[in-house]
């Protein structure tokens, strides 16, 4: 059966579709549990909810950025077969709650996420640091570089954009690495909208400024956000780059063991999520694009964008639940 969902230009279509089901229902989960300042509780409801619907998906799955290590990860941890297992082989990442602090705090921004790839096609990042730059669709290659510092970046974009740099809004996550840079952008008259997690969905901002008001994001995130990040700009669009951080022996060998010669290395989107790719998100809280997850007596609203790389389609479905058991 392995290879029977396969069409020709990659996955089965239909999986773009079944993969939203996955999102929305680990984000209906957490969402029960925005506001109650528990991180642990919120997470570990999103990843049962999460790996309940994943074992319903006619694949044949290996979780490649998950959870962590199967030591420290019960459930949905690097390494787990997931999936009916009757369907394509496919490597999968995830992160059933991305920003569990944004939503223990009930703060925007919060997302359930998913990328399925052909196997072999998603880069294995160890959890460590990776140094990120991404910008949206529509400017010409090589407009920003990790090689380049923070304020020709932001000129470079600026220019590509054909407005002032007054006019430039930069992501960065606010933290105590980045006082430097933060420093840096603002001497450039750019401006910088500042998260206190979800890099994943920062990244993702940039590929529609208008709405979020996001041309860039900048800075140092985790190694396995930056993967999906990059899954999510193979289907809309965009450029990226990541570096890992590996500043110590330790981190080279992890790293080395996972296929990672060249510690320094720069990765394009193509380098960390090749072939096709699919991927959805659904709003845990509510953010500058999706909408969190509403509930009301007699139905649950879920807000997903759901893409896929080969036919660069991106969808954007607002479900109403009706059938409250199927949550249970
Ligand atoms: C980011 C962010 C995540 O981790 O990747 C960040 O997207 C990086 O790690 O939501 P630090 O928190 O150590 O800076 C998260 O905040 C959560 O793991």
């Amino acid at each position: 059966m392995a290879g029977k969902q396969i069409d020709a230009s990659g996955l089965d279509r239909i999986l773009t579709l079944e993969i939203a089901r996955v999102t929305e229902r680990a984000a209906v989960a957490a969402a029960r549990l925005r506001g109650r300042g528990d991180e642990m509780a919120a997470d570990q409801v999103a990843v049962d909810a999460m790996r309940q619907e994943l074992n319903r998906l006619p694949i044949d799955g290996v979780v490649v950025i998950g959870e962590g290590e199967r030591d420290e990860a019960p459930m949905l941890y690097i390494g787990e077969e997931v999936g009916t297992r009757d369907g394509a082989k496919v490597d999968i990442a995830l992160d059933p709650l991305e920003g569990t602090t944004i939503c223990a705090k009930n703060m925007p921004n919060s997302l359930a996420v998913i990328a399925i790839a052909e196997k072999g096609s998603l880069l294995y990042a160890p959890d460590v640091y990776m140094e990120k730059i991404a910008i949206g669709p529509g400017y010409p290659a090589g407009t920003v570089s990790l090689d380049a510092s923070a304020t020709e970046n932001i000129q470079s974009i600026a220019c590509a954009k054909g407005v002032p740099v007054s006019e430039v809004t930069a992501c960065i996550l606010d933290r105590p690495r980045h006082a430097r840079m933060i420093e840096e952008v603002r001497a450039t008259g750019a401006a910088i909208y500042l998260i206190g997690d979800g890099d994943v969905a920062g990244v993702i901002h940039t590929t529609d400024p208008e709405e979020t008001g996001i041309d860039i994001y900048l800075g140092i995130g985790g190694a396995p956000e930056g993967v999906l990040a990059a899954a999510a700009l193979r289907c809309i669009g965009g450029q990226m780059q990541g570096r890992l951080q590996l500043n110590t022996q330790e981190k080279i060998d992890r790293a080395a063991k996972m296929g990672i010669s060249d510690p320094l290395r720069v990765y394009s989107i193509e380098d960390m999520a090749r072939g096709d790719v699919l991927f959805s998100a659904t709003g845990v809280t509510d953010g500058n694009l999706l909408k969190g997850v509403r509930f009301a007596a007699d139905a649950i609203t879920t807000h997903t964008i759901v893409m896929r790389s080969s036919s660069r389609t991106v969808r954007e479905i607002k479900a109403r639940h009706q059938d409250l058991d199927k949550f249970d």
